[in-house]
């Protein structure tokens, strides 16, 4: 178990994007849990990636690299990630906010939402305040989940939550977000409803605030 995750965990470092699916699949196969083979082969890789990028080891193009083999593992991942045949938790608008282009934790988040019951609206990223407002004013979401990866878009999950506000359509539903630099102290300070850590808790954040 050791061998294969430490090999899933270097090749997503080295962005090698045709090695990643091939060994998540090979882990699945030897019984290695998903959340295993997520947690301790492909995010801790991303940490160190992350590490490496603030001592300038790694640059953009190394960090996109392994971004992309981290997306090309999940898509392998997915199916055993989600539930079958769970009825809908509720509706979701999903989005990385405006400025801001990081999307795997959002994907994270997406994907076990949807396995829990919960039908997503996935906007992508860098997603202006007025798309979510618009889809919340359609009737076509009960939670609004923001994420954000960068201490300057950070701002804009405020600004978001403003729009609604400003729309009148805030108290329509419930906003909750997520992100490395967010905290619940932020979550607080800027009125969102709720702040998850992670994908698995985000899932637990968006149960308890549709009431569940
Ligand atoms: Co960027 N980047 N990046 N990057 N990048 C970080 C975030 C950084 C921390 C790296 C570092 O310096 N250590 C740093 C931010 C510093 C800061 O703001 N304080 C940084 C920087 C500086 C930048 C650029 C500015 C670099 C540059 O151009 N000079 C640039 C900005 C571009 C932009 O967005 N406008 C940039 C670009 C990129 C790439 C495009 C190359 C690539 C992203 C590719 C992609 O996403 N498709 C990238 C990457 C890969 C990273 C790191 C290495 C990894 C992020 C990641 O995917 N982690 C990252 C370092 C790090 O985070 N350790 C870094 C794995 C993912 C599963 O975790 O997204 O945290 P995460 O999601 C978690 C939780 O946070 C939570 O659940 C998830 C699963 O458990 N969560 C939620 C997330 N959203 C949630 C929502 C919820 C609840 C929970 O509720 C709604």
């Amino acid at each position: 178990m050791e061998t294969i995750l430490n090999e899933i965990y270097e090749n997503v470092m080295n962005g090698d994007q045709n090695a990643v699916p091939a060994k998540v699949q090979a882990a699945l196969t030897a019984g290695i849990p998903p959340a295993t083979i997520l947690n301790e082969g492909m995010i801790a890789a991303m940490n160190q990636v992350g590490k490496l990028f603030e001592e300038g080891e790694y640059f953009v193009p190394e960090m996109l690299i392994a971004a992309r083999a981290m997306q090309a593992g999940l898509a392998v991942l997915k199916p055993h990630l989600a539930l079958a045949d769970v009825k809908a938790a509720g509706r979701v608008v999903a989005g990385t906010v405006k400025g801001d282009l990081h999307d795997i934790g959002k994907n994270l988040v997406c994907m076990l939402l949807e396995g829990a019951g919960f039908e997503v609206i996935d906007l992508g990223t860098d997603v202006a305040p007025e798309r979510f407002v618009d889809v919340v004013k359609e009737g076509k979401a009960d939670l609004v989940a923001l994420s954000a990866l960068l201490t300057t878009t950070m701002p804009n999950m405020k600004n978001t939550i403003d729009a609604l506000t400003t729309a009148g359509v805030r108290d329509q539903a419930r906003v909750m977000i997520g992100g490395a630099p967010i905290t619940q102290t932020y979550a607080d300070q800027i009125g969102a409803d709720g702040y998850a850590p992670d994908a698995s808790r985000a899932v637990a954040l968006a149960k308890s605030l549709m009431g569940g």
